[in-house]
């Protein structure tokens, strides 16, 4: 079993204005508010809060009709690319407190370098009832919050956010689970290129064990690292209602713990996004609560080291 102490950086990521209403910027204070920083120390971790972001300004950017709010979304991409980069290099994991599932660009982009860097592949678990692999050409939306697995997959249509060599990430590498909810345009495109995806119907089937076992053993023989992208809509509402897009029929509570339990023993996961938190629309702190439970389960939180009882 992986037992290692990490070096955990937080980094607030306060976006909204990737998703379609205000709520998410509240996200990172609802995270701490719930204990974030206190649960993982209590795990033995080593902790910095690196406080908010603060964007890189994007006034090269013109606006565009299909991609809602860009250069704030970009402003915070760089910023958060940056930010996610520096704390990998310097040997600590990058848990990004959200802020909308757009900051992902941003995240992933910097773990790509970095990863990059190590001559090692990343590999992206994506945990979501959306694909998010619209474009500004393809959204029906135009909300950027739809597009991140599109930026760091496809080609050139979002060069201007983030001028790197693409793909940033094979899309062979991104394994999509809890799928649910995909536009047209999106089933095509993850179809062309290739990306993995466990929708519920495939989690039913054959059970979240079996397809968890599947994607760790993959990236063990690859060597890749993994960075792991948790939405609260991944989660069935009832349990999570603190999130904009709910769709019904999520994961269980079970399921999503025992994700974070496998990836645990695993050791591969490098990085953590937890995004979509609209602390707005939540009931008394119980999204936020479940997320920060998630995430001790994956730094190393056993269920029989607690009593069973609920808090
Ligand atoms: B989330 C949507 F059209 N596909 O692009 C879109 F259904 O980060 C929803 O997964 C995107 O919550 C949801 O606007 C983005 C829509
Ligand atoms: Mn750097
Ligand atoms: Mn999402
Ligand atoms: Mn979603």
């Amino acid at each position: 079993m992986a037992e290692s102490k990490k070096s955990i950086a937080l980094i607030g990521a306060p976006l909204e204005e990737g998703s379609g209403r205000r709520g998410c910027a509240m996200g990172p204070a609802a995270l701490r508010i719930a204990g974030i920083d206190t649960i993982l120390a209590g795990l033995g971790h080593s902790v910095t809060d690196e406080g908010d972001l603060k964007p890189l300004p994007a006034r090269d950017l013109a606006n565009h009709p299909g991609a809602n709010n860009l250069q704030i979304v970009a402003a915070v991409t760089r910023a958060l690319d940056e930010s996610v980069h520096d704390a990998a290099r310097a040997g600590k994991f990058p848990l990004i407190l959200g802020g909308d599932h757009a900051l992902s660009m941003g995240s992933v982009s910097g773990m790509a370098r970095h990863a990059r860097e190590q001559g090692r592949p990343l590999f992206v678990l994506w945990l979501d009832a959306h694909a998010d692999f619209n474009s500004p050409a393809t959204s029906p939306s135009g909300n950027m919050h739809g597009m991140p697995v599109a930026f760091f997959c496809g080609e050139a249509e979002f060069a201007p956010i983030l001028d790197r060599d693409r793909p940033l990430v094979d899309p062979r590498h991104v394994f999509q689970v809890g799928i649910r909810s995909v536009d047209d345009r999106e089933r095509e495109e993850i179809a062309e290129h290739g990306v993995n995806v466990y929708d519920m119907r495939a989690i039913d089937e054959t059970g979240m064990a079996h397809i968890m076992h599947e994607i760790i053993a993959t990236i063990k023989a690859a060597n890749g690292m993994l960075h792991v992208s948790l939405d609260v809509d991944f989660l069935d509402p009832e349990l999570a209602p603190g999130v904009g897009t709910t769709v019904p029929g999520g994961a269980t509570f079970r399921e999503a713990h025992l994700i974070m339990e496998m990836l645990c023993d695993s050791g591969l996961v490098s990085s953590l996004d937890l995004v979509e938190l609209n602390p707005f629309l939540d009931d008394r702190g119980k999204s936020a609560r479940i997320l920060v439970e998630l995430t001790a389960s994956l730094f190393g939180r056993r269920i029989l080291d607690r009593p069973t009882r609920s808090a």
